[in-house]
């Protein structure tokens, strides 16, 4: 768990509340099903004010998500896009944690959600390091989970919903209560899926892999992030099916992730990830990214959604 200091205002379906007001009712179908699409989006401080990092990628994979449930979100992308601008504004922040939320309302019972309304929620808040400064800096101990992950053919792997993060939540709690600090989850064909929140990237003789999309995986931003700077690090990039036994003799690891941020893997169940600190490749792609988000590099300009500006 990462503490959060309470912020002014929620944005409450179209208009700014006080904190603690933004409430639901026990009723809510997305409470009881898992039937709500949400997103985690993070905003840096850069010379030119505050940027909201691929602000409209992750709008697009909210919309995604929720066609996926066939449910129509009550607000446009450029309708969220200011609201998430003015939500950072209002409440002063600089460094934010983004969290808008979609989910069925209230109305009969059932699992059928089809005609129920649609309550849209966004908080945002000073958010430090998700597994923390340390783990960022000197990389953190990963456990295999004995869960695997959701597969496609149960689940809608491809989006952000709520009702997943069951899955991810047996796995942290598992990692958690064995001493790790995070889990990796092996999909039903025994390759390697992703973290609990997070996508992953192991690094051998200087060649970058991930797994595919089709491994079941969420479509992380950071990921793609990750492989773009990477190509052009001049680094080779392959999406392909990794196994268990790779993550044990891989030069480095690490995970990426919004919220994650590109956090090296220094463990892997019980055994030093190559020398059991972050390695070169993963400490300059963080160089990179860092300087990216904060807007010191200005060939990604585009990424960045500044606040301050119109
Ligand atoms: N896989 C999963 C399962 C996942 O939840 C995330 C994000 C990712 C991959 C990476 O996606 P992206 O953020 O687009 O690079 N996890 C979010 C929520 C974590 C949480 O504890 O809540 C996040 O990083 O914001």
């Amino acid at each position: 768990m990462v503490a959060i200091q309470p912020t002014k205002y929620i944005w409450a379906n179209g208009k700014l509340v006080n904190w603690e007001d933004a409430k639901v009712h026990v009723l809510t179908h997305g409470l009881h099903y898992g039937t709500g699409v949400f997103e985690g989006i993070r905003c840096y401080q850069t010379p030119l004010g505050p940027a909201i990092f691929r602000l409209k990628d992750h709008l697009d994979r909210m919309e995604a998500s929720a066609r996926i449930l066939k449910m129509q979100l009550p607000y446009s992308s450029e309708q969220l896009r200011s609201a998430i601008r003015e939500l950072v504004k209002k409440n002063g922040l600089t460094d934010a944690y983004i969290r808008p939320i979609a989910f069925f309302g209230v109305s009969g019972i059932g699992v059928n959600p089809t005609g129920y309304p649609v309550d849209l929620f966004i908080a945002a808040f000073h958010f430090g390091a998700y597994l923390g400064e340390d783990g960022l800096k000197k990389g953190i101990r990963v456990g295999t989970s004995s869960w695997r992950r959701i597969s496609p053919a149960s689940l809608a792997t491809m989006g952000k919903i709520c009702g997943h993060y069951v899955n991810s939540a047996l796995a942290i709690t598992e990692a958690k209560a064995g001493g790790y600090d995070e889990a990796i989850l092996l999909n039903e064909e025994n390759y390697v899926a992703e973290g609990s929140g997070e996508n992953i990237f192991i690094v051998k003789d200087d060649v970058l892999k991930t797994p595919p999309l089709s491994a079941g995986i969420l479509p992380g931003i950071t990921r793609d992030t990750v492989m773009r700077i990477a190509k052009e690090e001049a680094y080779r990039v392959e999406e392909t099916n990794i196994t268990r036994s790779e993550l044990y003799v891989a030069d480095e690891i690490f995970m990426v992730g919004t919220a994650a941020e590109i956090t090296p893997i220094r463990e892997i169940d019980q055994r030093p990830v190559g020398k059991g600190i972050p390695g070169p490749v993963t400490k300059r792609l963080q160089d990179r990214f860092w300087k990216i988000v904060k807007g010191e590099n200005e060939l990604y300009h585009s990424w960045l959604d500044f606040v301050d500006e119109g």
